[in-house]
């Protein structure tokens, strides 16, 4: 039997699984990415956990050995350059490294990476959400935003494999700076990081916000459960600003599905039907009746299975 392992890392955390041709995850591991070294010894750090996954198998079913897994996929923030990080401000530290190919020597095993955001898509229109479709996007409202594309029943990764960048098209040009150097990217308005940003910008409006000890994304959506006027202002905003980004989604690409996850969307239930309300207000009409925008099948696994469906094709 071949076994495939994924790495998906992101801003917050990094999970590394051993999964199957179904993209089911066998076993895994995750880790805040701020307590995993950086650079080469962040890669000695993800190489060592598929090794001792293989080892433990995650205390259940066979034993898996290092040379039963076929290919390794990797899910990465880009901006990538033929796999190698360039600037990266959502993953300090990291620049210059080549994933795949460090992946490689380290573990004797064919690696490749795609974009995080890229990575995820494939993993939702292979097992999730996404299945059945031959145009769709999946978008990751996570630490920042990112997207993935499939057009025509391919991944559309673009000239340099950087497509996608959902998250750094510019809404208000005067807005908070971007770690990418613009202002008022969809990113800085709507996503984990900017939704603390702003709590915390605003907390002397809300003695809700003003009674928290510590100020993350999570933070704002307790506070709409508790009826804090300001953390339901917030998330106002942040979903208008999403409908607005998931337009263009709509308008450019005429896809048939828009797959969203990632950690924010957590709190899918409540956020689906303002978002859908806000794309449908700034989507051609004829082009977003037939565009159905929903949760990811894959749950918090986007990432993760999306890694491993980066290895099976890889193999392929
Ligand atoms: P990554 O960006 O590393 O891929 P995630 O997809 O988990 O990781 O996204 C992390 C972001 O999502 C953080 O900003 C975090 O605060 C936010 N987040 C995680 N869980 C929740 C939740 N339940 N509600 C709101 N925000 C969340
Ligand atoms: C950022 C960008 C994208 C990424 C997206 C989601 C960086 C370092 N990365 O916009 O490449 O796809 O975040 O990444 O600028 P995540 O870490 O939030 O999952
Ligand atoms: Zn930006």
């Amino acid at each position: 039997m071949a076994y495939f392992a994924g790495v998906d890392i992101g801003g917050t955390k990094i999970a590394v699984g051993i999964g199957n041709t179904e993209g089911a995850i066998l076993c895994e591991m995750r880790f805040p990415t701020d307590e995993v070294p950086r650079g080469e010894d962040g890669l000695d750090r993800i190489a060592e956990a598929v090794k001792s996954l293989c080892t433990q198998n995650g205390g259940s079913g066979p034993q898996i050995r290092l040379a039963d897994v076929a290919a390794v996929g990797i899910g990465s923030p880009g901006p990538l350059d033929r796999g190698t990080l360039l600037k990266t401000a959502n993953l300090p530290g990291w620049e210059g490294i080549n994933l795949a190919s460090g992946l490689q020597t380290r573990l004797g095993i064919p690696c490749r990476v795609e974009n995080d955001a890229t990575a995820a898509g494939m993993g939702e229109w292979m097992f999730g959400a996404g299945r059945g479709t031959s145009h769709m996007a999946y978008v990751t409202v996570s630490t920042g935003v990112g997207s993935g594309i499939i057009v025509n029943s391919q991944l559309y990764s673009g000239g340099r494999g950087n497509a996608g960048e959902l998250g750094h098209i510019v809404l208000i040009p005067d807005g908070p700076v971007c770690h990418c150097g613009q202002r008022g990217c969809l990113e800085t308005l709507a996503s984990g990081t900017a939704l603390a940003r702003i709590a915390h910008e605003r907390r002397n409006e809300s003695p809700y916000l003003q009674r928290q000890d510590g100020i993350d994304a999570p933070t704002v959506f307790l506070g709409v459960e508790a009826g804090d006027a300001v953390c339901q202002a917030i998330i106002q905003d942040m979903t208008r600003y999403l409908g607005q980004g998931l337009s263009f989604l709509v308008n450019l690409l005429n896809p048939e599905r828009i797959v969203l996850g990632g950690g924010v969307m957590a709190n899918g239930d409540m956020l689906l039907p303002l978002i859908q309300q806000r794309t449908q207000e700034y989507s051609m009409p004829a082009l977003y009746r037939t565009t159905e925008i929903v949760l990811a099948g894959l749950g918090q696994d986007s990432g993760l299975v999306g890694a491993l469906a980066v290895a099976l094709v890889a193999r392929t």
